[in-house]
């Protein structure tokens, strides 16, 4: 392992953590989608800042910033996303894009790193206002076609992506691709966004494999009509044939679920939604996780079986995808040992090795390029909410571990 000296600028991470924040902060929270102005401007200070940092930046026509070291040879490249979910966090993906800034500044003050390649990106829609990981799957050329003419926002702005970039200015910019020939590893931090590190007293997590994720949405068709005057009989009840089929999700998936899957029922609507009228439509999405793509198989049969039950009941009920659904993928055990070292050498018996329960676009780089991801810890383990936090100290910890892993990343290259 290179004992290179690395060091970051803690002050200097922390203030632009915080001038990020202020693209969209609603309270201790942030509400900054994907495309959104107040996103599209943070995204051009994020280019400034990369620029200022001596990268070659430029806003590619998937809305991704990308900032490409000036330097020749090998390059890593870190990266993390800026969008925020409708009620977001203010460190969910800005912290690890802000990471890569900083490592890119430290690397370039570093005697023994100021002529090494460091590229640093923040994708472009990974919590899936539109589609979901957007940015890194168009940089490693698997941009969804259908993804751009979507009309299915998730803060009912109900605007297609393709809108979005043409109003953004992007229509026709040309996309960032990944370069085989350059790219030699990605790396991501990001906070866990769980209870674990919390809870047993580690700072840093070394990311073993990242979840799976797919997303259904499930549709109850009906007859709408008049609260009072239908009797319980007739009814042909939009809200009733949903509720049965939310219930039996709760009580049948534990029994095809593993050890660490998850199900959430995260979006109800009726239609019409008023009081005196039995809904004639109602609609729900049923997203599950795991980190085994048989048991995400295994959950989606039993979705379908739940949904042939729902159909022999006075509803019609049907059941579609819904976004990206992601891969469940491991990390690079190579680049694991180089996050392993750094993790000890700076917080040494503070650290520990663990699955991610949610999703990232490190798993999206992993099929092209070897990935891997580290954590730092979420307090109280929450996040996707306004309340979203981890101390300075801990951010500070965990830029200065990727730091000095992507120095001997770099140095390994040789
Ligand atoms: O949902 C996720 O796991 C990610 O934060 N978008
Ligand atoms: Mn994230
Ligand atoms: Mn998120």
């Amino acid at each position: 392992m290179s004992t290179v000296e690395v060091p970051i600028n803690g002050e200097r991470l922390i203030a632009d953590l915080k001038r990020l924040r202020e693209f969209g902060a609603c309270g201790i929270g942030v509400v900054r989608t994907s495309l959104s102005p107040i996103d599209v401007e943070s995204r051009h200070w994020l280019r400034g800042r990369f620029e200022e940092a001596g990268l070659d930046a430029r806003i590619d026509g998937a809305g991704n910033v990308i900032g490409r070291s000036r330097n020749p040879g090998k390059a890593v490249l870190i990266g993390s996303h800026t969008d925020t979910q409708p009620t977001g966090g203010w460190l969910d993906g800005a912290m690890g894009v802000i990471y890569g800034l900083e490592v890119a500044r430290a690397l370039s003050e570093a005697p023994a790193t100021k002529d090494r390649a460091l590229d640093v990106a923040s994708w472009l829609d990974e919590e899936g206002r539109f589609f979901g990981c957007f940015g890194s799957l168009s940089f490693v050329g698997e941009t969804p076609a259908h993804a751009l003419d979507a009309l299915d926002t998730t803060d009912g702005t109900n605007l297609t992506l393709g809108d979005a970039l043409h109003e953004a200015g992007l229509a026709g910019v040309a996309p960032e691709r990944l370069d085989p020939n350059r790219h030699v590893a990605y790396l991501e931090a990001h906070i866990e966004q769980g209870p674990y590190l919390e809870e047993e007293g580690n700072r840093i997590g070394v990311v073993t494999s990242i979840v799976g994720a797919r997303n259904f949405i499930v549709e109850f068709e009906g007859e709408q009509n008049h609260a009072g005057t239908t009797p319980m009989a007739r009814r042909r009840d939009a809200a009733h044939a949903m509720v049965d089929f939310a219930h039996a999700v709760y009580r049948e998936f534990p029994t095809a679920a593993g050890e660490r899957s998850v199900w959430t029922i995260g979006e109800m609507t009726l239609e019409p939604n008023a009081m005196s009228i039995v809904p004639g439509k109602a609609r729900l999405n049923l997203q599950f996780r795991d980190q085994d793509p048989t048991v995400l198989d295994r959950l989606e049969a039993l979705s379908l079986d739940l949904l042939a039950r729902a159909n022999a009941g006075p509803c019609a009920a049907t059941m579609r995808p819904r976004k990206h659904h992601s891969i469940p993928a491991p990390m690079d055990v190579n680049l694991r040992g180089h996050l392993e070292r750094a993790a000890e050498r700076h917080a040494p018996d503070q650290w520990t090795s663990m699955p991610s329960a949610a999703v990232h676009d490190a798993q999206i780089l992993a099929s092209h390029l070897p990935s891997a991801m580290l954590f730092v810890p979420s307090i109280n383990g929450v996040s996707h909410a306004f309340e979203e936090d981890t101390s300075e100290e801990d951010i500070v910890l965990g830029c200065q571990v990727l730091a000095t892993a992507t120095a001997s990343v770099l140095i390994a290259t040789d």
